[in-house]
């Protein structure tokens, strides 16, 4: 990812191919000459026309009039989308020399091939399987045992609107009744589109908006706002799903589901399907969605396992103008953790989400012979005799002379004896990422066999899945040996696979989900990232009402069904967003996200430091500032407002020149021009509500500036800083105590680093706390070395 040059995109190697759902990512711009040469390319032109927002029929700028002309008149057919809301630019199909030759045309910002990206549910391997589900009720303040609904006293919650760009939406779910709701704002310009299977009579005062996108590209169902896939009713669900009695997925996770901000107004954006979301129609729904009015959006969606330069990722790009316009866009983090830098959405006008468990898990446990319990995870919607009677087998003893150890072992079915298996319940590794779930439990029951027991080949947190109308559940290495030892030890090995039972108030929660993708950011480790943490895992939500691929046999299909991601945690902070916005009406999205982010918890319900699902102590880069609150970010005290000029200073940082910025951005000051010594390490003093520095040596110190806005309410009040410093460093707060005469007055400060070692070792993690008694403004920081 290069920092310079980076209105050249053709030479991207990190696009998607067009048309694949494939998640590799070369960049395929010419291969297939043979069949046609030509791909949907954006091209992306900064801001728009300045009263585009404000006139009834939006005009465009010149030169992006200019362009589409010429266009039009060679390929009438080449235009896919105009984009003249929110930003300038459009989407069309292109030959790689035209889009070539576009890119050098006068306020053209960038020329990019259309990526695919996907939605953030788990995905990694084994994982691959469950869609993501949000919990609801026992939302992260449960983890203090109070079980009330912590709904705030206060109001005007519901003016509040949330876009979500995602896959549609199930608009019968009772999760989006508009009951108790009043009239849609009247400030609302988006609109309710109709399909075969939805009509605007589907939109309410709770659904006040959904649109989809015909791009005319390879992906089918697109003619309508309806969810055929689930993760777009499940995320809204999460975001401002209305208040529901009784939601359960078949008995389990029983209890009210709510959103996160259950008075909020919902307008669906349909970008994706199940085969992905281009990126040419995230940038047309947040063109719309800009107009429309929306105040929070919310993406569960990205790059996953390739990171798009600035200038050729769509996301963003589209909120940066949806930010420079007054909208907080929440984002998910990604699910491919827990290596080091895997997050995604790294842009620091986003506010980024990992995930966290919860104080609640699925429990189906093992019963062995002898009536020893091995505990297990998984979700059976089936079941055996409680007592250990069935004959057990590792996947291994039942190989086939001619097939390989790996594939028995991880119940490939043609490397199994069928005559071993029938009748037994199977023990089946999962260290070969090819197989899902799905396949081995497939392959079992093809054999004959009555149950499976996956081993998990590591120790890192394990997820209750969706296993159907099988039993089966998973156990994890330590629990494994118990089992084997067993075997080993036992002429005939038995056992039992137990009802699957909802275990609450589960300690230690939250931890941080093995899935969620960890920081630092590749692209600059200056902002650090992820910013938040919020449940992703095994979470309740709506679910459309006719899907027979979660139905057990016997059934109805489910109205809510649990599933896991980052997806999943993205939409629970929206949902605070919306309420913080809806209280505090005037704030910017970054007063926002501070409020969000300052107000974190590193506490877990054992009043411990907050881990991993792997037990080892979570740091920034897997949290951020830590586990989000629901209560805290209605009353922060200070707030740290990033503003336009940190993002133009940061695009300078970036690469861009001066002249490039100026077409980029609706309103740049005047004079604005980019700092003469531009350069990466500036990034860090962005008005940011963490610290992160980076390539530190140990032999010079480091001065960081920051800015914090008094929101606290009280007239006249001191704030004073503590620092939880890291050991071989110094860290120096200058000044130290910050008296504020009045509301919304703003006070600077510095931090000095330094390092008391001659050379650290390793990256360093603290915090700085302003505090005046009632409120505390948490900020994390990272020292990389
Ligand atoms: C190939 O591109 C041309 C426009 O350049 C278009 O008319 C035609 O439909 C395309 N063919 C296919 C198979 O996509
Ligand atoms: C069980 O026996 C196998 C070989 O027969 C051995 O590889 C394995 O380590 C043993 N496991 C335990 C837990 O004793
Ligand atoms: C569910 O309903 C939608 C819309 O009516 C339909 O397109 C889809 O095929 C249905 N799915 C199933 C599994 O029946
Ligand atoms: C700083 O420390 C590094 C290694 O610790 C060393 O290579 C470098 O020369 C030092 N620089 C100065 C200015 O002392
Ligand atoms: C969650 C769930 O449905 N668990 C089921 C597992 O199988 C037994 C036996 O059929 C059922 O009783 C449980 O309800």
């Amino acid at each position: 990812m290069g920092m310079k040059g980076i209105s050249i995109f053709l030479s991207t190697v990190a696009v998607l191919s067009l048309g694949s759902s494939s998640t590799t990512s070369t960049a395929k711009a010419s291969s297939d000459q043979t069949s046609n040469s030509s791909r949907v390319y954006v091209v992306y032109m900064g801001s728009a026309a300045p009263n585009s927002l404000t006139s009834t029929r939006a005009s465009l700028r010149t030169d992006h009039a200019h362009l589409l002309t010429s266009l039009l008149s060679r390929k009438a057919n080449a235009l896919v989308h105009i984009y003249r809301h929110g930003f300038s630019g459009f989407a069309a199909r292109l030959s790689e020399e035209e889009a070539r030759s576009m890119a050098r045309k006068p306020g053209v910002v960038s020329v990019f091939p259309d990526p695919l990206f996907k939605l953030h549910t788990t995905h990694s391997w084994d994982f691959l399987k469950y869609q993501t589900a949000l919990e609801i009720h026992s939302f992260p303040d449960s983890i203090s045992d109070d079980d009330d609904d912590s709904t705030p006293p206060h109001t005007s919650v519901s003016d509040t609107i949330i876009g979500i760009l995602d896959t549609g939406i199930w608009p019968e779910s009772e999760s989006f009744n508009d009951k108790d709701i009043g009239p849609i704002p009247s400030r609302w310009r988006g609109t309710c589109m109709k399909g075969p299977d939805f009509t605007s009579s589907n939109c309410n005062r709770k659904l006040i908006g959904a649109r989809f996108y015909n791009s005319g590209d390879l992906i089918t169902d697109n003619d309508s706002p309806r969810d055929l896939v689930g993760h777009g009713t499940h995320v809204a669900g999460t975001a401002a799903g209305s208040v529901v009695p009784g939601a359960s997925y078949y008995g389990l996770a029983a209890g009210t589901a709510k959103g996160g901000s259950p008075g909020s107004r919902i307008a669906m954006y349909k970008v994706c399907t199940a085969e992905g979301c281009f990126g040419s129609t995230i940038l047309a729904a947040f063109d719309d969605a800009i107009r429309d009015g929306v105040d929070v959006l919310s993406l569960s969606l990205g790059s996953s396992s390739y990171q798009p330069d600035l200038t050729s990722d769509p996301i963003a790009i589209g909120a940066f103008h949806a930010v420079e316009q007054g909208i907080i866009v929440v984002s998910s983090a990604g699910n491919d953790g827990p290596k080091r830098e895997t997050v995604a959405n790294f842009a620091p006008w986003l506010l980024t989400v990992a995930a966290s468990t919860m104080d609640r898990n699925f429990e189906s446990n093992v019963v062995l012979g002898g009536n020893k319990v091995v505990k297990g995870e998984g979700i059976n919607l089936s079941g055996l005799q409680k007592s250990p009677v069935y004959p057990l087998i590792y996947a291994l003893s039942a190989k086939t002379a001619d097939a390989d150890e790996p594939e028995a072992r991880n119940c490939d079915r043609q490397s199994l004896d069928k005559n071993m298996i029938k009748g037994k319940i199977v023990i089946c590794d999962t260290d070969v990422p090819i197989y899902t779930t799905d396949d081995q439990i497939e392959a079992v029951k093809s054999l004959g066999g009555i149950g499976v027991i996956f081993d998990r080949d590591d120790d890192n947190g394990i997820m209750a899945e969706t296993y159907g109308a099988f039993p089966a559940t998973a156990i994890n290495l330590k629990d494994a040996k118990h089992i084997f030892s067993y075997i080993n030890s036992t002429r005939n090995p038995v056992a039992t696979i137990l009802p699957t039972e909802t275990v609450t108030k589960y300690k230690p929660a939250p931890t941080i989900a093995y899935f969620s993708s960890r920081g630092p950011s590749a692209a600059t480790n200056n902002i650090l990232k992820p910013d938040i943490a919020a449940p992703g895992v095994d979470i309740l939500a709506a679910w459309p009402g006719n899907d027979t691929a979660v139905t057990p046999a016997g059934k109805e299909p489910p109205k809510f069904n649990v599933i896991s991601g980052t997806s999943m945690a993205c939409p629970h902070v929206s949902g605070i967003a919306a309420t913080v916005k809806s209280q505090n009406p005037t704030w910017s999205p970054s007063a926002i996200r501070s409020a969000i982010m300052t107000t974190a918890t590193q506490t877990n319900n054992l009043k411990a430091t907050i881990t991993t699902d792997s037990s080892s102590i979570a740091t920034p880069y897997d949290y951020g500032a830590g586990e989000v609150t629901t209560t805290g970010p209605l009353q922060p005290g200070l707030v740290y407002e990033t503003d336009t000029i940190d993002y133009l200073n940061y695009l300078c940082y970036y690469g861009f020149d001066t002249s490039k910025i100026k077409t980029i951005a609706r309103t740049t000051p005047n004079g604005f021009a980019c700092p003469e010594d531009s350069k990466a390490d500036y990034i860090s003093n962005i008005n940011y509500p963490s610290i992160a520095i980076s390539k530190f040596n140990g032999n010079e110190s480091r001065n960081i500036r920051r800015k914090v806005t008094n929101v606290a309410g009280d007239g006249e009040v001191v704030f004073t800083a503590t620092v939880d410093t890291p050991s071989g460093l110094s860290v120096k707060v200058i000044p130290d105590k910050l008296h504020f005469s009045k509301n919304n007055q703003k006070l600077s400060y510095q931090v000095v680093f330094s390092s008391t070692t001659s050379a650290p070792k390793e990256d360093m993690f603290g915090s700085l706390t302003w505090s005046n008694g009632k409120h505390k403004v948490r900020s994390p920081f990272v020292v990389s070395i």
